[in-house]
């Protein structure tokens, strides 16, 4: 627990270490005024499910200002298992700072990655959609839809969100391999 207000300026950084079981977060039991770096290091054994929120900073009071490096939505890892640790400012009760595991590659965050999110990325080419808006096409970071997005999709494509209780009808699962076929010979 860190007592009275957190002060992160100038070049001041945090970083935290995601291993294979959840951050211990830091508790800032007054207000917080987030000036300075948050980064992540991942381990190699660095675990996220999608749709999971791993808790960094718990602020009882209130929160000034965003980490300079790091808005809301910004992608600041991507584990080994092919999860995007993506930056929120309104984990926890609302203004506490976490990770929201997303699959990388799942532009539109339907929790797989298909069609879909190629069509997404050929409809905003070339655009300029803000850095890290993944619904936008832009999963690179560099606020441009293009090349990097596009191989950030073909890399993840048909991984899915673990599965569910419900079971897909074969239909379905007959398209999506048919869509993955498709794709394949187009890279060749
Ligand atoms: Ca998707
Ligand atoms: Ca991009």
């Amino acid at each position: 627990m860190i007592g009275g207000s957190m002060l992160l300026r100038g070049l001041g950084t945090i970083t935290f270490l995601i291993g294979d079981v959840p951050p211990t977060p830091v508790t800032v039991d007054q207000d917080a005024d987030l000036i300075g770096r948050l980064e992540i290091e991942l381990a190699p054994d660095a675990d996220a499910g999608f749709g999971e929120t791993l808790l960094l900073i718990d602020i009882a009071g209130a929160r000034t200002n965003q980490f300079n490096n790091a808005h809301e939505g910004f992608t600041l890892a991507t584990t080994a298992g092919g999860i995007d640790l993506v930056l929120t400012y309104a984990a926890g009760d609302g203004n506490d700072i976490g990770l929201i595991g997303l699959l990388a590659g799942d532009v539109d965050g339907d929790g797989s990655v298909g069609v879909e999110d190629l069509d997404l990325i050929l409809a905003n080419w070339g655009s300029f959609v803000g850095a890290y808006n993944r619904a936008g096409g832009d999963l690179s970071g560099d606020g441009v839809v293009g090349e990097e997005d596009l191989q950030g999709v073909l890399e993840y494509w048909g991984s899915d969100a673990p599965p569910t209780p419900t079971i897909p009808e074969p239909t379905s699962l007959l398209l999506f391999g048919l869509g993955v076929l498709a794709v394949s010979r187009v890279r060749r």
